[in-house]
């Protein structure tokens, strides 16, 4: 059952916009810095938000993607085989300052898992993370950098993220389930 619409087209346009200007502050510039889309819907908001920081510096930072679906702490009884080849990314992380990037951040285990997934992929200077959405409840202690909207949710809630390129139209609803 829909709720509330919690972020429409335009807001989550201003919302990437004003990360994407954080990222820019924070890092005194985009030298070295790489973004990491989690999957699924990460990927697309790294796209955006490299696009947007190439409109405002004139410098298309690298987007990567991290499949974390073999690192989740409380998924591994489900993959008994490793799958090491799957994050490999076109460009070298070592010295990096990297930015993940994920649609909705809830208990933390699979941001946990995705240090795990970029650790493998080579030592980078620092780890940053941007969330479209922090639904709050967390069960560790990681905390996001950038954050589009906090909302916070009770455990029945469920936040949906829809975008344009997964789902044919930028909206961020609340429903109970
Ligand atoms: P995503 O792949 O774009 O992140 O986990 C698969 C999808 O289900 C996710 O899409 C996410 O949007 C959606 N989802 C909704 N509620 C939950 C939840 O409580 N946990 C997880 N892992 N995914 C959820
Ligand atoms: P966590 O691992 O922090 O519990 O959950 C984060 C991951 O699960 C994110 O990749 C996110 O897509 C998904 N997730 C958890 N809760 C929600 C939610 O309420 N809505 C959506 N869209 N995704 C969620
Ligand atoms: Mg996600």
């Amino acid at each position: 059952r829909e709720k509330a619409v919690l972020l429409d087209d335009k807001s989550i346009q201003r919302a990437l916009v004003r990360i994407s200007h954080e990222i820019i502050e924070k890092n005194k510039g985009v030298e070295n810095v790489v973004l990491l889309g989690i999957k699924t819907r990460g990927v697309p908001l790294a796209k955006r938000i490299a696009s947007y920081i190439e409109s405002f510096e004139g410098f298309m930072v690298p987007v990567g993607t991290v499949d974390i679906s073999l690192y989740r702490d409380d998924l591994t009884e489900k993959y008994e085989e490793p799958h090491v080849e799957k994050n490999k990314l076109d460009f070298d992380i070592k010295g990096k300052k990297v930015i993940l990037v994920d649609d909705v951040i809830f208990t933390g285990r699979t941001v946990r898992a995705a240090l795990d997934a970029v650790m493998d992929l080579g030592r980078p200077k620092s780890i940053q993370l941007a969330v479209l959405v922090d639904r709050g409840h967390r069960e560790l202690p990681i905390r996001p950098d950038y954050v589009g909207k906090n909302v916070p949710t009770s455990l029945n809630e469920v936040i949906e993220v829809r975008l344009n390129e997964t789902d044919n139209e930028d909206k961020v609803i609340i429903i109970e389930k």
